[in-house]
């Protein structure tokens, strides 16, 4: 009985230095891509002795700044880390090489790492070395923190996640929605997670907020959609500072008038791929080319190209949405839904005195009409 409390203690122990390493690696939101996030906690005698988490790729791992600030005291400590510690030579050498040498006694991870170069070899390393190894603790918790990581590695795509705005009567929403417009909101955190946000051309008028406002956010690639280079000439240029691409078709526009084009939006520092046919499968590769492992397709309502559809209903039907993200507004977009052009926030019809509850998996938001 003593033995099985004592077992009791340990796991929640364990589960909680764990969470401690799932905070530590989220620091690096949005700025390891390709690599996944990692924290790394050491522990002696129920003290903290060493922290540390991957900051970017091409930097040390997680282990190597918990294995510097414990300096000796890592003989005989319990290393926690979120990920399995790799047992390859990247950009930076094995973190398993380093953990034996360190003495270590005892390692908890959170999960394997998917990586075929590492898959399990690094807990082999650690557990022929004699040192006692735990796989699996708050592994959800971190198999989410690496979705995007574990997507990529098992299926060499990006990982596509699809949003948009819900009015209350079931339509798309051009603007963003009262919730996301507002600085530090939900919209500007998924910004700063993702490699690459594509949106179509309309949406740079209408909305241009591509920008995270996250404190030391990395900023994401951003692509934006069109059928005509003229459509991107006349947007504001705040949304072209900064690195962008287009990845645009040219269609009915004449050749000459294309290169033109092309070159004005070069000079305002605008990257511009041509697509042969603007498909998704298309748009994908290119962003997966760039580096962009994780790709928001940001659907921004009507739109004159009838680009929209495009990153709404039709990437559901083609298959490539791992993850959708719906926000509901507790507006009523009532004539304006089957309208031509943009619906701005304006043309609203805003509810009053809102509250929202989740009723099992529903949500449910109730409102009023205002007087
Ligand atoms: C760890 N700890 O903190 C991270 C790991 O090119 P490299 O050397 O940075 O290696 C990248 C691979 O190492 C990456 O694909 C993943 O398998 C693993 N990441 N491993 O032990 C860490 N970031
Ligand atoms: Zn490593």
């Amino acid at each position: 009985l003593a033995s099985t409390g004592y077992g009791r203690e340990q796991e929640q122990q364990d589960a909680a230095y764990m969470r401690e390493c799932v905070e530590l690696a989220r620091q690096a939101i949005g700025h390891t891509s390709p690599n996944p996030m990692v924290g790394c906690v050491l522990v002696k005698e129920g003290k903290v002795v060493g922290r540390g988490f991957h900051p970017k790729a091409g930097q040390p791992h997680a282990e190597v700044f918990a294995l510097r600030e414990a300096g000796e005291l890592a003989e005989n400590a319990t290393a926690y880390v979120s990920l399995e510690p790799c047992n390859h030579f990247g950009r930076t050498p094995p973190c398993s090489a380093a953990l034996v040498r360190s003495r270590v006694k005892r390692v908890v991870v959170g999960m394997i790492d998917p990586n075929p170069k590492v898959a399990g070899s690094g807990v082999k390393t650690l557990q022929d070395a004699g040192i006692e190894v735990v796989v699996g603790v708050e592994e959800e918790l971190c198999r989410n923190m690496n979705e995007v990581f574990i997507h990529h590695m098992c299926t060499n795509k990006p990982f596509v996640i699809l949003r948009y705005s819900m009015s209350m009567d079931g339509g798309i929403l051009g603007s963003l929605g009262f919730n996301a417009a507002v600085p530090g909101s939900s919209y500007s955190r998924l910004l700063q997670e993702v490699d690459a946000v594509v949106v179509t051309d309309a949406a740079v008028y209408n909305d241009p907020v591509l920008l995270s406002s996250e404190p030391n956010a990395k900023q994401p690639l951003r692509v934006i959609l069109a059928r005509f280079l003229f459509s991107l000439l006349a947007a504001p240029t705040m949304v072209l500072a900064d690195q962008s691409a287009w990845v645009t078709n040219y269609q009915s526009t004449s050749m000459q008038d294309g290169k033109a084009m092309e070159h004005r939006l070069q000079a305002r520092g605008v990257d511009v791929v041509m697509l042969e046919d603007l498909s998704l499968e298309q748009v994908l590769s290119v962003c997966y080319l760039q580096g962009a492992y994780s790709v928001l397709l940001d659907s921004r309502g009507p739109d004159l190209s009838g680009l929209e559809n495009f990153l709404g209903q039709h990437a559901v039907r083609e298959d490539v949405v791992n993850k959708l993200v719906v926000n509901i507004s507790p507006v009523l977009l009532g004539e304006n839904r089957t309208g031509p052009g943009f619906c701005l926030a304006d043309d609203l019809l805003k509810l009053e005195r809102v509250s929202t509850r989740v009723s099992g998996r529903d949500v449910i938001i109730e409102g009023y009409f205002p007087n």
